[in-house]
């Protein structure tokens, strides 16, 4: 009677742990096992679809759309771009670590190509290629499982793989890790790509895909989200004071690394090549490999406009690599103050030293008698030394920055201008040829002869027809001035 009691006690005993443990080990099942299905929110750069809240994995469909379309790559410039989801890049793809991913792809009836999708994420035979290959007017159905958390390009890997990435073919696919990424204020997508075209930067028209180019890595345009200007002026990202941003960057290549860098702005954390673990602090300029990702994460403690670049710094003034952040809010004059002074500075400590900024050359034209091809010639000189590298050895200068002197109506208008900006110097928005330029030129420290010689060669070249500019027109022009 005592042994069966006791056996009795114990067992009601332990009942109530045996339910509650099996009840938790239900419970953590459940957390892996997949629940439920959704259809995944697709964007287009440079948003990004919500984070996840879900504790569990589920099984996520993304439909997603191959398209051939002809879309703006410049001002006056088109291509034909083969685009995932009509856009380059391709749509921002968000799912959860462990969920189960019904992948269709969609190859519209108007294609001329088949295509297909590797996603990097995926673990598995050509990350999806083969069993993604879909002819025009057809839909190709896979699923995979999301082992690995990160940040992940996808691309087409149909033949000649290096062609269909060229065109444009290429995204990004976020795994976010199951416990979450930390909360951000603003979250935004920047893929960087390479175009190879036929034409230079800016030669207008429809331009066909050059090859030759493609091989030599030596591309006519590199940009952020598909296109020159696409996060510039009204398209730059948004921000207020105090917010924390997130940019969630790619490289499409076909075959550049950026070194992607953000004017102004130091990155707090990254996440380096797209990993879940911030494994820097402090980053001035982050490597983005072409195929390859990277996070980066920074508040923004003042207000301005954050300009992205490739720091492989002629990609971003003369290719197109180029975007911004505008942050709006009160200015804080502790961490920034702007200018506070400009003052003459005249340069060492003696008179002596005034000669620095002449030419060394010594070039002076001789008689007034000399012969206007001469005048040329010496104009010529003095304008390499003391005016080609802002306005560039052809006049032509460089787009927004320096104003060009070739066929400029600005410069034939008003020859006594003309005089006084060299020798004053210039400064304040200008129009010129119809394009608006903010910039500073400071005076150009030549005598009046040679201001004569520099201004009868520039009048008188490159599409310009002014006749010359004698020495005492110079030196009326600035007399009283
Ligand atoms: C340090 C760079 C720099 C140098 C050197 C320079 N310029 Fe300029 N120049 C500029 C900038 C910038 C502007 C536009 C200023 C503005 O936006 O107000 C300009 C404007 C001009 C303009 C009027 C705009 C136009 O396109 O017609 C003329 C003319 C001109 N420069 C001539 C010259 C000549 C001639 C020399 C050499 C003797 C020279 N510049 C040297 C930077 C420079
Ligand atoms: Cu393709």
């Amino acid at each position: 009677m005592k042994r069966r009691l006791s056996g009795y006690k114990l067992l009601s005993f332990l009942f109530p742990i045996l339910i509650v443990v099996l009840f938790a080990r239900c419970d953590t099942a459940n957390k892996d096992e997949i629940q439920g299905e959704e259809i995944a929110i697709l964007t287009d750069a440079p948003n990004v679809p919500p984070p996840i809240t879900r504790d569990h994995p589920t099984k996520v469909i993304v439909n997603l759309e191959v398209k051939e379309v002809i879309r703006k790559l410049s001002d006056g410039v088109e291509y034909t771009y083969w685009t995932f989801g009509g856009k380059v890049p391709g749509k921002f793809i968000r799912i959860r670590e462990g969920d189960q991913v019904e992948f269709n792809l969609q190859n519209h009836p108007s294609s001329k190509l088949p295509h297909n999708i590797d996603l990097h994420a995926v673990t598995g035979q050509g990350g999806g290629a083969e069993a993604s290959f879909t002819a025009p007017g057809h839909s190709s159905k896979f699923s995979f499982k999301a082992l690995n958390p990160g940040l992940y390009v996808y691309h087409c890997a149909t033949a000649p793989v290096a062609l269909h990435i060229a065109n444009g073919m290429y995204g990004l696919i976020l795994v976010e890790p199951k416990e979450g990424l930390p909360k951000v204020d603003k979250e935004y997508y920047v893929m960087q790509s390479e175009f190879y075209t036929q034409g230079n930067y800016g030669d207008p028209g429809l331009q066909q895909f050059s090859m030759q180019k493609a091989i030599d890595e030596n591309p006519s345009y590199v940009v952020f989200n598909g296109a020159v200007n696409s996060m510039v002026g009204d398209n730059a990202v948004k921000a207020r004071k105090g917010e924390t941003i997130r940019l969630f960057l790619g490289n499409g290549g076909p075959n550049l690394v950026s070194s992607f860098h953000v004017i102004g702005e130091i990155f707090d954390l990254v996440y380096g090549e797209g990993g879940v673990v911030a494994n820097q602090k402090n980053v001035q300029t982050t490597i983005v490999p072409a195929g390859g990702s990277a996070i980066v994460q920074f508040k923004v403690d003042v207000p301005g406009t954050f300009i992205l670049v490739d720091h492989s710094i002629f990609r971003a003034f003369n290719k197109g690599a180029i975007g911004m952040i505008k942050v709006a809010g009160e200015p804080d004059k502790n961490i920034y103050s702007g200018k506070q002074a400009d003052e003459i500075y005249l340069g060492g400590d003696s008179e002596g030293d005034n000669d620095i900024r002449q030419p060394e050359l010594e070039i002076e034209p001789s008689d007034a008698n000399t012969s206007i091809e001469n005048i040329m010639d010496t104009g010529k000189q003095i304008f390499l030394q003391n005016c080609a590298s802002c306005h560039m050895a052809d006049g032509k200068g460089l787009e927004n920055v320096f104003p060009p002197l070739a066929n400029s109506d600005f410069l034939m208008k008003d020859k006594n201008r003309s005089i006084n900006i060299v020798k004053k110097g210039l400064n304040g928005p200008i129009t010129v040829n119809g394009k608006q330029y903010n910039g500073l030129m400071p005076p150009v420290n030549i005598s009046d002869p040679q201001i004569s010689a520099v201004l009868t060669y520039v009048r008188n070249s490159w599409g310009n027809n002014g006749g010359n500019v004698t020495v005492e027109e110079v030196k009326k022009a600035t007399e009283g001035k």
